[in-house]
């Protein structure tokens, strides 16, 4: 009997998200590798923390797929790409690669929609939700990044940056949960 409930198309495509959660997650891991061979330890551990949270991402799409009765395709996952050259280009390139990943979850909703796949949809909302969260997250960051110099950020600034982001909540607050009391 027939229990695949995904069609080829979607299940190429989950599949397909779940290898670039992998691929996320040796992005982060090697930042976070960049970051404390140069002395950054607050900001390799925040790194090394959201490569875990990358792994959960790609479980997610795995259980997903198997859940549904279709067929997981483990392969092999893309280099992470040249290290940062700086603490600034490191959170460009992170929030380069947030922005590239919403792209192609949207792309997932957009196939859901198209074939009435609602348990896909309901699904891959989470991850619509999470990427608003993880882009509010990077920018935040490259905004504290820009006051403290940017490109040109001096030691001390960078020192102060790396000891709060060893301390930093993974999650950001999002638009849709502020209120008047709570801005
Ligand atoms: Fe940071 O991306 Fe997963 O989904």
């Amino acid at each position: 009997m027939e229990t695949n409930r995904l069609s080829a198309t979607l299940a190429k495509a989950l599949n397909n998200q779940m290898t670039n959660e992998a691929h996320n997650a040796q992005i982060y891991l090697a930042y976070a590798s960049w970051a404390s061979d140069n002395g950054y330890d607050g900001i390799a551990n925040f790194l090394f923390r959201h490569a875990n949270e990358e792994r959960n991402h790609m479980m997610k799409f795995l259980e997903y797929i198997l859940k549904r009765g279709g067929k997981v395709v483990v392969t092999a996952i893309p280099a992470p790409g040249p290290d940062p050259v700086s603490v600034n280009d490191c959170f460009e390139k992170v929030f380069k690669s947030e922005v590239e990943n919403t792209a192609s979850i949207y792309a997932i909703v957009e196939m859901s929609m198209a074939e009435k796949d609602w348990a896909t949809w309901n699904f891959i909302q989470w991850f619509v939700k999470e990427q608003t969260e993880e882009e509010t997250l990077a920018m935040d960051l490259l905004n504290k990044i820009k006051v403290a110099g940017g490109a040109n950020a001096k030691d001390d600034s960078l020192y102060a940056l790396d000891r709060d982001l060893g301390s930093t909540p993974d999650d950001a607050t999002l638009a849709q949960d502020v209120t008047v009391e709570k801005p």
